[in-house]
């Protein structure tokens, strides 16, 4: 078991019936009506009062609409309006931290290590005098904050009942470890309901926080109680409760709070290895749901069932779930989460994603004529996308000290420029099979330099989508498919970012350049392929994308069984994939080379010319 880094705070943000919320935010009279967010025949969302009349997500539409025949419903196949929510709620949660470790998972969930600002708040808490505290939100402004009793935590508690902590003080002053954690706690709380007020009254989203030192349990912690809430995951936290006498002194609350948890709602479990972890207990295959929503098991078992079982250990798990595509160590941190230990860093906030893709669903895609078209429309919202993402104004007093392209806009300029495209399908006729004999979902893939005209921002989305078909990717499906396909995914994506200069809009240009070298380390060593910019897991890399690749998969799916083709953005998922970027061609001259050597090869040919 690796430390368990309880020295940590983590927050968890997730917002309430976030897609529906959206349309709320919109359109205020929304707000007492049951809504539901229709995606094709799903209910992708539904508000809090839509449920409190027995509306759920994820049901089908006719369904809901014969619970509750006054539901209106919304149309929310079209996710620009949730991404941009999501990047400004984002932005504006960012804007509190200090250490700008904060993490986005999905559209609607972001976590915060605040370690650094509860370690100040603890400094200049005066024990004597608990009640009357005051919590500093800036060190430089000592009146930008709120007062608080941090005898007390804010909000919910796991377990509920919690004393405030003078009236037991003798007995929890006398263990440093337990008290500091409890305190940190009780501050986290109150920042966690600060937080998420701030946001409610400010961008008129609720939502639900949870508080930890991990980020797995937060964000369980934070699903105790839903809707516009937060609850705390109160210590003991350690296993090793023994006095010296050895007699268990108090049970872990992490253990306790785990033990009845379902195996399939344990982040970073995904469906299919929940599936082998309830047969491995049951000792048999265990039941599985066929309902629409298979995320929820027709045979429940426990964490605390799975861990009672005689043979359980890292090494059974591993043998267990390392054929379900997972990666090696899968046993190790399956063994961990169920135990309650998640080590994982919440990463550091970016200014520019790692990558960005567009795909579709299709039913069958067999012509080539319907691919070149839904080419051009990928690629369309892919050059939208970059042009959002990766493109800036700068302000007319930063110009003149930057370089820039002579050929651009004067006032707007490329972040960062992808160097590699992407072209990933799914083919219905893949013989694609898992070493078990399963039908796979593989994707294949081909990547090839991304030609350098996508940046130019004179000339119009569609005509650059044109020749970036015509001239790139034809040439790539070809490669893919040089015979007969049937398709039941497109997806195009750009990545290896080469960033050029971090500019933000407003932002002073020497800090930025002080800052720039430690901003941008994290650009210069990463040559990985781009993990998920909206949808990524909480448990490292390889579980991040197990986890990702099932949630993925099953959505996916879902909307497969349901006959829709809805585009999505997503990550690339590296184990489906065939080729790696360590097999790139070059279109201009169809020589095969590893992806780090391409920019050196690209910039021959430039010189050639
Ligand atoms: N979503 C989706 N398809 C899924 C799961 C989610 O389209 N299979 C979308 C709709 C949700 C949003 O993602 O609004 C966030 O997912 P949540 O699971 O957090 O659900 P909500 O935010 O809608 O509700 P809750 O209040 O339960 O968090
Ligand atoms: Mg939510
Ligand atoms: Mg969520």
């Amino acid at each position: 078991m690796p430390p368990r880094r309880d020295d940590r705070i983590i927050l968890h943000f997730d917002y309430d019936c976030f897609y529906a919320s959206v349309f709320e935010v919109e359109n205020p009279s929304l707000k007492g009506v049951p809504l539901a967010v229709q995606q094709k025949q799903i209910v992708a969302t539904c508000n809090y009062e839509a449920r409190r009349r027995g509306l759920q997500k994820l049901q089908l539409v006719t369904e809901a609409k014969k619970t509750c025949p006054e539901v209106v419903t919304v149309l929310g196949e079209d996710l620009t309006k949730f991404r941009d929510a999501s990047k400004e709620l984002f932005q504006y949660l960012r804007s509190f931290s200090w250490n700008e470790r904060v993490e986005r998972l999905g559209l609607d969930e972001v976590f915060m290590d605040v370690s650094d600002i509860i370690a100040y708040n603890m400094g200049l808490l005066n024990y004597n005098d608990l009640r009357t505290a005051f919590f500093n939100m800036s060190r430089s402004d000592p009146t930008v904050g709120f007062s608080f009793d941090a005898s007390v935590p804010a909000g919910h508690t796991f377990p509920e009942q919690v004393l405030p902590l003078a009236e037991d003080e003798e007995q929890h002053w006398s263990d440093p470890v337990f008290i500091q954690l409890r305190l940190r706690l009780h501050l986290a709380s109150h920042l966690a309901q600060h937080l998420r007020l701030l946001v409610e009254k400010e961008k008129g989203y609720t939502s639900t926080v949870g508080v930890s030192t991990s980020k797995l349990l937060s964000k369980l912690a934070g699903n105790v109680h839903k809707p516009s809430a937060g609850t705390t995951l109160m210590p003991p936290y350690a296993d090793d409760l023994q006095d010296d006498a050895g007699i268990e002194r108090e049970k872990s609350n992490v253990r306790l709070f785990l033990s009845n948890y379902e195996v399939g709602l344990i982040p970073g479990i995904g469906h299919k290895m929940a599936h082998a972890l309830r047969s491995f207990t049951l000792g048999r295959e265990a039941a599985q749901s066929v309902e629409l929503n298979y995320h929820k098991p027709s045979e429940s078992v426990t964490v605390s069932e799975i861990l009672k079982h005689p043979d359980a250990n890292p090494i059974a798990f591993e043998r267990l779930l390392s054929g379900h595509g997972a990666q090696r160590g899968i046993g190790t941190r399956v063994w961990q989460l169920l135990n309650g230990c998640d080590d994982s860093d919440v990463s550091q906030a970016r200014d520019v994603p790692r990558g960005i893709s567009i795909e579709d669903s299709y039913q069958k895609l067999e012509k080539l004529e319907d691919v070149h078209d839904e080419l051009l429309r990928l690629t369309c919202s892919l050059v939208k996308r970059m042009r959002v993402d990766l493109v800036t104004d700068i302000e007319p007093r930063i110009l003149d000290r930057v370089s820039h392209q002579k050929n651009e806009p004067q006032q707007r300029r490329w972040l960062a420029r992808p160097k590699t495209v992407r072209l990933s399908t799914r083919d219905r006729f893949s013989s694609a099979t898992n070493t078990e004999g399963e039908r796979s979902w593989a994707r294949t893939s081909r990547s090839c330099p991304l030609p350098s005209f996508i940046f130019d921002l004179g000339q119009s989305v569609p005509s650059i989508a044109e020749q970036f078909v015509t001239g790139t990717l034809e040439n790539l499906f070809r490669k893919l498919h040089p015979d007969r396909f049937c398709l039941s995914l497109i997806n195009v994506g750009v990545t290896d970012m080469d960033n050029e200069i971090d500019i933000r809009r407003g932002r002073d240009i020497s800090t930025m350049f002080k800052t720039q070298n430690d901003r941008l380390s994290g650009w210069r060593i990463d040559t990985e392929i781009p993990q998920a910019m909206e949808k990524t897991s909480i448990n490292g890399k390889s579980m991040e994308r197990s986890d990702t690749m099932e949630l993925y998969g099953s959505e996916e799916d879902m909307r497969l069984s349901q006959s829709s083709t809805k585009e999505v953005e997503s990550l690339w998922q590296d184990e489906d994939e065939v080729d790696t970027l360590d097999d790139v061609d070059c279109t201009l001259c169809e020589a095969k080379l590893p992806a780090f050597a391409m920019a050196a090869h690209l910039r021959f040919h430039r010189l050639d010319s």
